[in-house]
């Protein structure tokens, strides 16, 4: 523990996390350089580059010891005892998951140091900052042998401050990566997708001068047509100023004053807006300056409320034609804006204009394409099964994680939904768990719906949606897997539905497992015909439900995971994609395709 005193207080500082508050947003629009490519890396099963032989850190113990991998030592004394060199050990492409790039880490778990130096002149009153996609799992942080910070949380963006540190030459830049699952983690110990490690998104450096925009929101405001609405924040600000908020197909230029603090609120009266939608995914530029910088952005203007069962986009009732979608594209973790077009390309082919982004945040090309591409989001945070709902650590774990995500991605005209969880078992603790992390999203972010993958339960032969739950969120969700894991598929067509909240009701998963190019009888499982079947009747059966709104079934791309064994059918793969892992289409994706062109 450190202690700093400020005037006559004194702080104590926790180690250092990295909590979404500092978050630096739209970095690509910034002034970067790109530190992506090959990092050297030691397979650390032990930790024995964090733990001296009494299991103590050396960060805490002895923070210059030359065995501390952080220290990344190198000496040209030939008597000295040193076990570990980056520069000799194999090399890992940043990003990347390391399981598919490794066949002999393909189901590690565990710890991985990677490494990477890099040069960089950072001129007299400019600031550095090392940003991070996102790492699964734990991230343990060091620049020259000085720990940035901790953490947590697989699939968020974070930075930390590198100006004090950096050098013009040889810098190393060393990461300590953990995938371990573990039963306090968000999520826990069981999911059913690949646990894949690494730094599996970009690595950047981010340049600003010495007071710059860290963060900004702009939005239509809740109710209005024409009020847009939102916040600056700057950082370290002497005192309060002035920033332009610049429009120009608007025809605004608008000043924004910031208090002390760097914060600063605005409306303004954007007159005739044309509004993003997918039909018109309308986005403009909108330019924020300061005497000191300038940042541009492309951002979309909608809005989205319920009324009773509807979903009213711009005021219009829309019914959300989805598909659920994993960070995998062909067997590996997705990283790249090619990934996301190809992913994005896949739905818009299959007639959507939703996609739901399971079951944690994606990446941020993903967010961008969808705006591009017309695409409504559902975004996810992994609160998936079975988490620790007692453990108030986990509790904020995953509010953090949260925060990150509605950080990142606030501006992104095409998220609509932001979703708690994903079948998560009802008890009291689950209840609040989740209530809280509502009310929380609510005074983050109060222009979007918020929805949760709930379960349903079926009595007297009827399926019933009345998870507590229900009364809190805005869009009732639920996955039900008719013909999969139960349920008659022939009866399917007649089955009772009763839900007791008049709110729209979004079908979040369905769908059934079909090894691409097997064939058979509509009754053998894992062909084609089975899975076209299954769709055409699951789609007779919820289309009678009356508040039904949406759906997104399961899957667009059949996706790796360690629970499905079954060989020469799953082979490690989740086989409930519309498209198999090596991008060839399934029947059933013409069946659903034609239903959303008809509806
Ligand atoms: C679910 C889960 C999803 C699984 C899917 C399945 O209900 O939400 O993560 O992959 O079922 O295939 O069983």
């Amino acid at each position: 523990m450190k202690k700093i005193t400020i005037g006559l207080s004194v702080l104590v500082l926790l180690p250092l996390l990295a909590m979404g508050q500092n978050l630096i947003i739209n970095t690509t629009n910034r002034i970067t350089k790109s530190l992506d490519g090959s990092w050297h890396y030691i397979v650390d099963p032990y930790e024995t580059g964090f733990y001296n032989f009494h299991a103590k850190p050396y960060e805490e113990d002895n923070p210059n010891a030359s065995a501390a991998f952080y220290n990344n030592f190198h000496t040209n004394d030939k008597t000295a005892l040193v076990e570990y060199d980056f520069d000799k050990s194999p090399a890992l492409k940043v990003p990347g998951d390391w399981n598919t790039q490794k066949t002999d880490l393909f189901y590690y778990e565990g710890t991985i140091w990677l490494k990477r130096s890099f040069d960089y002149k950072l001129k007299e009153g400019r600031r550095l900052f090392v940003y991070f996609g996102a790492i699964n799992y734990k991230a343990d942080v060091y620049l020259n042998g000085k720990k940035l910070g901790t953490h947590t949380g697989g699939f968020t963006s974070f930075n930390f401050e590198i100006t004090g540190i950096v050098k013009p030459k040889d810098n190393y830049l060393v990461v300590k990566v953990d995938n371990k699952r573990i039963k306090e983690g968000v999520p826990a110990l069981s999911t059913d997708w690949w646990n894949y490690g690494g730094i599996t998104r970009s690595v950047t450096l981010v340049e600003g001068p010495n007071s710059f925009i860290r963060d900004y929101s702009i939005q239509l405001k809740k109710g209005s047509k024409d009020i847009l609405t939102g916040y600056l924040q700057m950082d370290n600000v002497a005192m309060a100023g002035k920033a332009v908020i610049n429009i120009p197909e608007l025809k605004i230029e608008q000043s924004v004053t910031y208090d002390v603090n760097g914060y600063g609120s605005f409306e303004i009266n954007a007159g005739n807006i044309q509004y993003w939608s997918p039909a018109q995914p309308k986005l403009y530029n909108v330019i924020i300056k300061t005497d000191w910088q300038k940042i541009k952005d492309e951002i979309g203007f909608r809005t989205i409320e319920t009324k009773g069962a509807d979903i009213l986009l711009n005021g219009q009732p829309v019914f959300l034609k989805g598909i659920s979608i994993h960070e995998d594209y062909k067997g590996r973790r997705a990283y790249s804006e090619t990934d996301a077009v190809a992913l994005l390309s896949l739905a818009k082919e299959l007639e959507c204009n939703y996609v739901r982004l399971a079951h944690y945040p994606h990446n941020e090309y993903m967010l961008k394409q969808a705006d591009k591409m017309g695409l409504m989001v559902w975004e996810e945070i992994p609160v998936y099964w079975t988490i620790d709902f007692d453990n108030p650590s986990v509790y904020n774990n995953a509010r953090n994680q949260l925060t990150e995500a509605i950080t990142r991605d606030k501006n992104r005209a095409s998220i609509i939904i932001w979703s708690m969880a994903n079948e998560t078992p009802v008890t009291s603790s689950r209840n609040k768990f989740i209530t809280n992390l509502a009310h929380y999203t609510r005074s983050l972010d109060s222009t979007r719906l918020i929805s949760a993958a709930l379960l349903t339960r079926s009595e007297n032969g009827i399926n019933i949606v009345d998870d507590t739950l229900g009364a809190v969120v805005d869009v009732v969700a639920f996955n039900q897997y008719r013909g999969w894991y139960g349920g008659n598929l022939e009866t399917a067509p007649d089955a009772k539905w009763f839900c007791p909240y008049n709110k729209p009701i979004v079908v979040s998963e369905f769908g059934g497992g079909a090894l691409q190019g097997k064939h058979g009888d509509k009754t053998e499982r894992w062909t084609e015909e089975y899975l076209v079947y299954l769709y055409k009747q699951n789609i007779a059966m919820l289309d009678k439900i009356i508040n039904l709104r949406g759906m997104s079934p399961w899957i667009l791309m059949d996706f790796r995971s360690p629970r499905r064994l079954l060989p020469g059918v799953q082979d490690g793969f989740n086989r409930k994609g519309l498209v198999s892992d090596k991008g060839i289409k399934k029947q059933a994706f013409f069946v659903l395709r034609d239903y959303y062109k008809r509806k």
